[in-house]
Protein backbone atom coordinates (compact mmCIF):
# COMPACT_ATOMS: atom_id res chain seq x y z
CA UNK A 1 0.00 0.00 0.00
CA UNK A 2 2.94 2.42 1.31
CA UNK A 3 4.62 1.41 -2.25
CA UNK A 4 1.74 1.85 -4.18
CA UNK A 5 1.34 5.53 -2.50
CA UNK A 6 4.70 6.77 -3.51
CA UNK A 7 3.50 5.65 -7.07
CA UNK A 8 0.86 7.82 -7.24
CA UNK A 9 2.61 10.80 -5.72
CA UNK A 10 5.59 10.33 -8.50
CA UNK A 11 3.52 9.95 -11.06
CA UNK A 12 1.40 13.07 -10.01
CA UNK A 13 4.62 15.02 -10.06
CA UNK A 14 5.78 13.55 -13.34
CA UNK A 15 2.56 15.23 -14.83
CA UNK A 16 2.47 18.03 -13.46
CA UNK A 17 5.56 18.87 -14.66
CA UNK A 18 5.14 17.25 -17.99
CA UNK A 19 1.45 19.53 -18.18
CA UNK A 20 2.04 22.14 -20.85
CA UNK A 21 -1.14 24.83 -19.91
CA UNK A 22 -2.96 25.57 -23.29
CA UNK A 23 -1.31 29.12 -23.17
CA UNK A 24 2.40 28.39 -23.07
CA UNK A 25 2.50 28.54 -26.88
CA UNK A 26 2.61 32.47 -26.39
CA UNK A 27 6.70 31.64 -25.18
CA UNK A 28 7.05 30.95 -28.96
CA UNK A 29 6.45 34.96 -29.77
CA UNK A 30 9.87 35.48 -28.04
CA UNK A 31 12.56 35.71 -30.86
CA UNK A 32 15.87 34.62 -30.37
CA UNK A 33 17.61 37.79 -30.48
CA UNK A 34 21.23 37.04 -30.02
CA UNK A 35 24.25 39.23 -31.29
CA UNK A 36 26.35 38.02 -34.15
CA UNK A 37 29.48 36.67 -32.96
CA UNK A 38 33.41 37.68 -33.44
CA UNK A 39 32.01 41.30 -33.13
CA UNK A 40 32.53 44.14 -30.47
CA UNK A 41 29.41 45.15 -28.92
CA UNK A 42 28.91 48.41 -27.69
CA UNK A 43 25.99 49.33 -25.57
CA UNK A 44 25.55 53.42 -25.14
CA UNK A 45 23.53 54.79 -22.81
CA UNK A 46 22.08 58.54 -22.60
CA UNK A 47 20.31 60.52 -20.18
CA UNK A 48 16.86 61.62 -20.97
CA UNK A 49 16.43 65.04 -21.15
CA UNK A 50 19.72 66.03 -19.60
CA UNK A 51 19.13 69.45 -20.43
CA UNK A 52 16.12 70.07 -17.96
CA UNK A 53 17.82 67.66 -15.42
CA UNK A 54 20.97 69.39 -15.56
CA UNK A 55 18.82 73.07 -14.98
CA UNK A 56 16.53 71.78 -12.28
CA UNK A 57 19.61 70.48 -10.21
CA UNK A 58 21.54 73.40 -11.24
CA UNK A 59 24.77 72.02 -12.78
CA UNK A 60 27.20 74.21 -13.33
CA UNK A 61 28.02 75.47 -16.46
CA UNK A 62 29.35 74.29 -19.25
CA UNK A 63 31.09 71.58 -17.21
CA UNK A 64 29.85 69.99 -13.61
CA UNK A 65 32.63 68.35 -12.47
CA UNK A 66 30.28 66.45 -9.79
CA UNK A 67 28.02 65.49 -12.56
CA UNK A 68 30.64 64.17 -14.62
CA UNK A 69 32.14 62.25 -11.80
CA UNK A 70 28.76 60.48 -10.79
CA UNK A 71 28.63 59.16 -14.42
CA UNK A 72 32.29 57.67 -13.76
CA UNK A 73 31.08 55.83 -10.33
CA UNK A 74 28.61 54.50 -12.28
CA UNK A 75 30.05 53.52 -15.15
CA UNK A 76 32.98 51.98 -13.14
CA UNK A 77 30.18 50.35 -11.12
CA UNK A 78 28.96 48.36 -14.36
CA UNK A 79 32.60 47.79 -15.33
CA UNK A 80 33.60 46.06 -12.05
CA UNK A 81 30.16 43.74 -12.44
CA UNK A 82 30.82 42.94 -15.65
CA UNK A 83 34.22 41.67 -16.59
CA UNK A 84 33.80 41.32 -20.31
CA UNK A 85 33.84 45.24 -20.17
CA UNK A 86 37.50 45.83 -21.83
CA UNK A 87 37.13 49.80 -22.14
CA UNK A 88 34.34 52.10 -21.66
CA UNK A 89 34.01 55.76 -22.76
CA UNK A 90 31.95 58.56 -21.40
CA UNK A 91 31.33 62.50 -21.87
CA UNK A 92 28.36 64.33 -21.12
CA UNK A 93 25.35 62.68 -20.15
CA UNK A 94 26.13 59.25 -22.02
CA UNK A 95 28.45 56.43 -21.73
CA UNK A 96 29.31 53.78 -24.30
CA UNK A 97 30.76 50.25 -22.80
CA UNK A 98 32.40 47.89 -25.04
CA UNK A 99 32.60 44.20 -24.33
CA UNK A 100 35.36 41.91 -25.73
CA UNK A 101 34.68 40.38 -28.93
CA UNK A 102 34.14 36.91 -27.95
CA UNK A 103 32.00 37.32 -25.05
CA UNK A 104 29.41 34.80 -24.22
CA UNK A 105 28.02 36.94 -21.77
CA UNK A 106 24.41 35.72 -21.68
CA UNK A 107 24.81 33.84 -24.84
CA UNK A 108 24.82 37.19 -26.03
CA UNK A 109 21.44 37.91 -25.56
CA UNK A 110 20.83 41.52 -27.07
CA UNK A 111 18.38 42.23 -24.75
CA UNK A 112 19.64 40.77 -21.57
CA UNK A 113 22.58 42.50 -22.08
CA UNK A 114 21.62 46.16 -22.60
CA UNK A 115 18.73 45.72 -20.00
CA UNK A 116 21.26 44.52 -17.36
CA UNK A 117 23.71 47.49 -18.09
CA UNK A 118 21.34 49.99 -18.45
CA UNK A 119 19.50 49.14 -15.33
CA UNK A 120 22.79 49.11 -13.03
CA UNK A 121 24.06 52.12 -14.58
CA UNK A 122 20.67 53.85 -13.34
CA UNK A 123 20.41 52.41 -10.12
CA UNK A 124 24.13 53.03 -9.28
CA UNK A 125 23.89 57.21 -10.59
CA UNK A 126 20.35 57.45 -8.21
CA UNK A 127 22.34 55.16 -5.53
CA UNK A 128 25.40 57.37 -5.36
CA UNK A 129 24.07 60.68 -6.19
CA UNK A 130 24.15 62.16 -2.24
CA UNK A 131 28.16 61.05 -2.54
CA UNK A 132 29.15 63.96 -5.16
CA UNK A 133 25.94 66.02 -4.77
CA UNK A 134 25.68 66.25 -0.82
CA UNK A 135 23.69 69.57 -0.87
CA UNK A 136 21.45 68.91 -3.86
CA UNK A 137 18.60 67.51 -3.50
CA UNK A 138 17.39 64.46 -6.48
CA UNK A 139 14.08 66.04 -7.19
CA UNK A 140 12.84 63.30 -9.80
CA UNK A 141 14.56 60.25 -10.96
CA UNK A 142 16.51 60.20 -14.05
CA UNK A 143 16.41 57.46 -16.75
CA UNK A 144 18.85 57.06 -19.29
CA UNK A 145 17.68 54.87 -22.75
CA UNK A 146 20.36 52.45 -24.49
CA UNK A 147 21.24 50.77 -27.56
CA UNK A 148 23.29 48.12 -28.64
CA UNK A 149 25.33 48.67 -31.90
CA UNK A 150 27.81 45.65 -33.12
CA UNK A 151 31.36 46.56 -34.94
CA UNK A 152 32.28 43.83 -37.07
CA UNK A 153 36.38 45.40 -37.29
CA UNK A 154 38.78 47.02 -34.51
CA UNK A 155 39.24 49.88 -36.98
CA UNK A 156 35.45 50.37 -36.98
CA UNK A 157 35.53 49.99 -33.21
CA UNK A 158 38.45 52.84 -32.80
CA UNK A 159 36.34 54.84 -35.23
CA UNK A 160 33.15 54.36 -33.13
CA UNK A 161 35.17 55.89 -30.21
CA UNK A 162 37.13 58.42 -31.99
CA UNK A 163 33.63 59.77 -33.32
CA UNK A 164 32.47 60.17 -29.66
CA UNK A 165 35.87 61.66 -28.65
CA UNK A 166 35.57 64.32 -31.03
CA UNK A 167 31.79 64.96 -30.29
CA UNK A 168 33.16 65.61 -27.22
CA UNK A 169 35.57 68.09 -28.08
CA UNK A 170 33.48 69.58 -30.72
CA UNK A 171 30.37 70.74 -27.96
CA UNK A 172 33.45 71.30 -25.23
CA UNK A 173 34.62 74.02 -27.07
CA UNK A 174 31.19 75.33 -28.06
CA UNK A 175 29.68 75.28 -24.75
CA UNK A 176 33.07 76.71 -22.89
CA UNK A 177 32.81 79.74 -25.48
CA UNK A 178 29.31 80.10 -25.56
CA UNK A 179 29.26 80.33 -21.43
CA UNK A 180 32.14 82.65 -21.44
CA UNK A 181 29.90 85.36 -23.57
CA UNK A 182 26.89 84.76 -21.68
CA UNK A 183 28.42 84.62 -18.01
CA UNK A 184 31.68 86.58 -18.21
CA UNK A 185 30.78 88.72 -21.50
CA UNK A 186 27.11 89.54 -20.57
CA UNK A 187 25.42 88.67 -23.59
CA UNK A 188 22.28 87.01 -24.04
CA UNK A 189 21.77 82.95 -25.05
CA UNK A 190 20.28 84.64 -28.09
CA UNK A 191 23.68 87.13 -28.46
CA UNK A 192 26.09 84.60 -27.64
CA UNK A 193 24.33 82.11 -30.03
CA UNK A 194 24.60 84.56 -32.83
CA UNK A 195 28.08 85.61 -32.05
CA UNK A 196 29.48 81.83 -32.52
CA UNK A 197 27.38 81.11 -35.64
CA UNK A 198 29.25 80.09 -38.62
CA UNK A 199 32.71 80.25 -36.57
CA UNK A 200 35.46 77.61 -36.74
CA UNK A 201 37.25 76.43 -34.18
CA UNK A 202 40.13 78.73 -34.56
CA UNK A 203 37.84 81.44 -33.63
CA UNK A 204 36.32 80.06 -30.92
CA UNK A 205 39.79 79.64 -29.41
CA UNK A 206 41.02 83.18 -30.52
CA UNK A 207 37.31 84.90 -28.64
CA UNK A 208 38.44 82.76 -25.51
CA UNK A 209 42.21 84.07 -25.41
CA UNK A 210 41.58 87.49 -26.09
CA UNK A 211 38.21 88.49 -25.07
CA UNK A 212 38.16 86.17 -21.45
CA UNK A 213 42.25 85.80 -21.19
CA UNK A 214 41.61 81.76 -21.42
CA UNK A 215 43.85 79.32 -23.50
CA UNK A 216 41.47 76.47 -23.76
CA UNK A 217 44.08 73.90 -23.63
CA UNK A 218 44.64 74.96 -20.43
CA UNK A 219 41.18 73.39 -19.76
CA UNK A 220 41.24 70.42 -17.74
CA UNK A 221 41.31 67.21 -19.91
CA UNK A 222 38.16 65.55 -18.19
CA UNK A 223 36.26 67.70 -20.13
CA UNK A 224 38.21 68.28 -23.34
CA UNK A 225 38.66 64.48 -24.24
CA UNK A 226 35.98 63.01 -21.57
CA UNK A 227 36.68 59.71 -19.62
CA UNK A 228 38.08 56.28 -20.33
CA UNK A 229 37.64 53.75 -18.40
CA UNK A 230 39.93 50.74 -18.47
CA UNK A 231 41.13 47.81 -16.21
CA UNK A 232 44.27 48.09 -15.35
CA UNK A 233 47.13 46.53 -12.39
CA UNK A 234 48.70 49.21 -10.43
CA UNK A 235 50.93 49.12 -7.54
CA UNK A 236 48.61 49.58 -3.90
CA UNK A 237 50.55 52.36 -2.17
CA UNK A 238 49.49 50.28 0.73
CA UNK A 239 51.80 47.14 0.67
CA UNK A 240 52.80 47.09 -2.78
CA UNK A 241 51.00 44.85 -4.18
CA UNK A 242 49.44 45.06 -7.81
CA UNK A 243 45.90 45.32 -7.38
CA UNK A 244 43.19 45.56 -10.54
CA UNK A 245 40.88 48.28 -10.67
CA UNK A 246 39.20 50.32 -13.33
CA UNK A 247 40.99 53.19 -13.93
CA UNK A 248 39.64 56.96 -15.26
CA UNK A 249 41.94 58.07 -17.56
CA UNK A 250 41.49 61.77 -19.35
CA UNK A 251 43.38 60.79 -23.02
CA UNK A 252 43.20 61.35 -26.28
CA UNK A 253 42.08 57.88 -27.78
CA UNK A 254 42.11 59.00 -31.70
CA UNK A 255 45.88 58.51 -31.63
CA UNK A 256 47.73 55.29 -32.45
CA UNK A 257 49.49 56.01 -29.44
CA UNK A 258 46.30 54.90 -27.08
CA UNK A 259 46.26 51.87 -28.90
CA UNK A 260 49.62 50.92 -28.76
CA UNK A 261 50.03 51.57 -24.62
CA UNK A 262 46.57 49.50 -24.18
CA UNK A 263 47.48 47.26 -26.59
CA UNK A 264 45.48 44.42 -24.63
CA UNK A 265 41.88 45.88 -25.29
CA UNK A 266 41.98 45.14 -28.85
CA UNK A 267 44.41 42.00 -28.25
CA UNK A 268 41.79 40.74 -25.55
CA UNK A 269 44.71 40.10 -23.38
CA UNK A 270 44.57 40.01 -19.51
CA UNK A 271 44.86 43.41 -17.59
CA UNK A 272 48.63 44.98 -17.88
CA UNK A 273 50.39 46.87 -15.44
CA UNK A 274 49.71 50.61 -15.19
CA UNK A 275 52.44 53.00 -13.53
CA UNK A 276 50.52 55.61 -11.55
CA UNK A 277 53.28 58.90 -11.79
CA UNK A 278 54.20 59.49 -7.92
CA UNK A 279 53.56 63.19 -8.51
CA UNK A 280 49.74 62.97 -9.54
CA UNK A 281 46.97 61.98 -6.56
CA UNK A 282 45.51 59.04 -7.67
CA UNK A 283 41.54 59.74 -8.43
CA UNK A 284 38.79 58.74 -6.09
CA UNK A 285 37.33 56.32 -8.07
CA UNK A 286 40.62 53.91 -7.61
CA UNK A 287 41.34 55.67 -4.14
CA UNK A 288 37.85 53.87 -3.10
CA UNK A 289 38.45 50.23 -4.71
CA UNK A 290 41.39 50.17 -2.80
CA UNK A 291 39.80 51.15 0.60
CA UNK A 292 42.08 53.67 0.49
CA UNK A 293 39.55 56.53 0.74
CA UNK A 294 39.19 58.77 3.90
CA UNK A 295 36.18 56.87 4.54
CA UNK A 296 33.91 59.48 4.54
CA UNK A 297 30.80 57.88 3.68
CA UNK A 298 30.19 53.98 5.16
CA UNK A 299 28.56 52.80 1.38
CA UNK A 300 30.23 49.51 0.45
CA UNK A 301 32.49 49.23 -2.21
CA UNK A 302 32.38 46.45 -5.03
CA UNK A 303 35.14 43.80 -4.51
CA UNK A 304 38.08 44.49 -6.56
CA UNK A 305 40.36 41.52 -7.24
CA UNK A 306 43.65 40.57 -6.14
CA UNK A 307 46.62 39.00 -8.52
N1 LIG B 1 25.13 72.63 -17.26
C1 LIG B 1 25.48 71.38 -17.60
N2 LIG B 1 24.68 70.69 -18.44
C2 LIG B 1 25.05 69.45 -18.80
C3 LIG B 1 26.24 68.85 -18.32
N3 LIG B 1 26.32 67.62 -18.83
C4 LIG B 1 25.22 67.44 -19.60
N4 LIG B 1 24.45 68.54 -19.60
C5 LIG B 1 23.16 68.76 -20.32
O1 LIG B 1 22.78 67.53 -20.90
C6 LIG B 1 22.57 67.69 -22.30
C7 LIG B 1 22.97 66.39 -22.98
O2 LIG B 1 22.73 66.47 -24.34
P1 LIG B 1 21.70 65.54 -25.10
O3 LIG B 1 21.81 64.13 -24.60
O4 LIG B 1 21.95 65.76 -26.56
O5 LIG B 1 20.28 66.17 -24.75
P2 LIG B 1 19.16 65.72 -23.72
O6 LIG B 1 18.55 66.97 -23.17
O7 LIG B 1 19.69 64.74 -22.73
O8 LIG B 1 18.06 65.04 -24.67
P3 LIG B 1 17.85 63.48 -25.03
O9 LIG B 1 19.17 62.78 -24.84
O10 LIG B 1 17.43 63.49 -26.48
O11 LIG B 1 16.78 62.99 -24.14
C8 LIG B 1 23.40 68.88 -22.68
O12 LIG B 1 22.91 69.52 -23.80
C9 LIG B 1 23.31 69.76 -21.44
O13 LIG B 1 22.13 70.53 -21.50
C10 LIG B 1 27.06 69.63 -17.41
O14 LIG B 1 28.12 69.18 -16.91
N5 LIG B 1 26.63 70.88 -17.09
MG1 LIG C 1 20.70 62.99 -23.30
Amino acid sequence: MQSYKIFQHTRSLYLTKMAKSRFEYVRDFELDDRLLPNSWIVVRIDGKNFHKFSTKHNFQKPNDLRALELMNKAASTVMLEFKDISISYGQSDEYSFVLRKDTSLYNRRNSKIMTYINSLFTSSYVFFWKEFFEDVKLSYPPSFDSRIVLYPTDQNLRDYLSWRQADCHINNLYNTTFWALVIRGGLTTAEAEKRLCGTFSADKHEILFSEFNTNYNNEPDIYKKGTVLLRKRIKDPKHGKRRQVVLPLHEDLIQDSFWEKNHEILSIQTSQHFEWPDTVQMPDLVLKQLKLDNGSHNQREPCVTED
